[in-house]
């Protein structure tokens, strides 16, 4: 069995190549994106040769970021690279790149769900996003926080902690935050970009999730069909968040957005704040994240998908405590 590495192991590797790829996972996030182009501004700082795709376009909301351009969308990967820096992923599949098969690979996660699938592993469950084993790379690497690398990676830490709401945010996080702040991230102008700046179709989209709204004792479900991604002119990008809605109900331990995909299938969104791991329920599914915040993509119909979830959260919660109750 593999071992984990740890930064020291990744910055070798780094110090030893001199073409990278950077890439994270298909659909990214505010976390993949600011913290994909911080990597790539610490290697260009260590005069290497680097370059970042994502097989999913720049959400609008990031696309302010510094250097955003310099990220390539495709979903083929050719070209020689001596190492390929994988963010947020649990194996070279959930790029959605094709062509990464057989490559020196470096994993940087700090998802629960992480796993041993590259050449170099460095795992962090405790980091509040990987932009903070990024900006711990950076340091390590003796490398300047520019006010460029200090948005991005201020965006990431923003986003991936749910404003500092999540469970992850620790003093690290705002340790973290400061820093940047004190190197040039500035954060009102970024929570008007991220926040403030939302398309029009996202607004009506969440109007029809909304109301689709339904409860049962500590669980809530919303669903997005296919037709209301149609008739609002939605992105799949402005699903992002929908589900937080959803958990922000008093007495909600367990939320789930159920969103039809033009295939068929139904992709799952699922925030706990309460006891239950949703990681591990993604995980049954194939899919992952954290034990607050996970997603996976089942079977459809929406009915049969929705029953089959129903089925197990109810499960979890009845062998689950309210929240709160066990907690110190
Ligand atoms: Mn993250």
């Amino acid at each position: 069995m593999q071992k984990p590495n740890d930064i020291r192991a990744v910055l070798e590797a780094i110090e030893n190549g001199s073409r990278f790829l950077v890439a994270a996972h298909a659909r990214p996030d505010g976390d993949a994106i600011g913290s994909m182009l911080a990597c790539g501004m610490i290697l260009q700082q260590l005069g290497k040769q680097v370059d970042i795709v994502s097989r999913d376009r720049v959400p609008v909301i990031y696309r302010h970021l510094p250097c955003v351009d310099t990220i390539r969308a495709t979903d083929t990967i050719g070209g020689e690279y001596d190492a390929v820096i994988l963010l947020e992923c649990d194996g070279i599949a959930r790029t959605g790149l094709r062509g990464l098969e057989g490559r020196f690979t470096i994993n940087i996660d700090h998802h629960f769900s992480g796993k041993l699938f590259a050449n170099i592993n460095w795992i962090e469950n405790d980091a509040c996003a990987v932009a903070a084993m990024i900006y711990e790379l950076a340091m390590l690497a003796g490398v300047r926080i520019t006010p460029e690398m200090a948005t991005c990676l201020y965006i990431a830490v923003l986003t991936d902690t749910g404003s500092f709401c999540y469970a992850g945010t620790d003093a690290r996080a705002f340790d973290i935050a400061a820093d940047l702040v004190r190197h040039g991230a500035h954060p009102a102008t970024i929570a008007y970009n991220v926040y403030f700046s939302n398309p029009t179709s996202k607004m009506r989209l969440l109007g029809a999730a909304l109301s689709s709204l339904q409860r049962e004792g500590r669980l809530a479900w919303m669903s997005v069909t296919q037709h209301d991604m149609h008739r609002t002119a939605a992105a799949e990008e402005d699903c992002e968040g929908l589900v937080n809605y959803a958990i922000g109900i008093d007495g909600i331990d367990v939320a789930v957005l159920l969103r039809e995909l033009a295939d068929g299938r139904i992709r799952l969104s699922l925030r706990s704040k309460g006891e239950i791991n949703v990681a591990s329920i993604a995980e049954r599914f194939g899919g992952g994240g954290h034990s607050h915040a996970s997603g996976c993509t089942i079977d459809g119909p929406l009915p049969a998908a929705t029953a089959r979830i129903h089925d197990l959260l109810r499960e979890c919660l009845r062998m689950q405590p309210a929240a709160g109750a066990t907690r110190s």
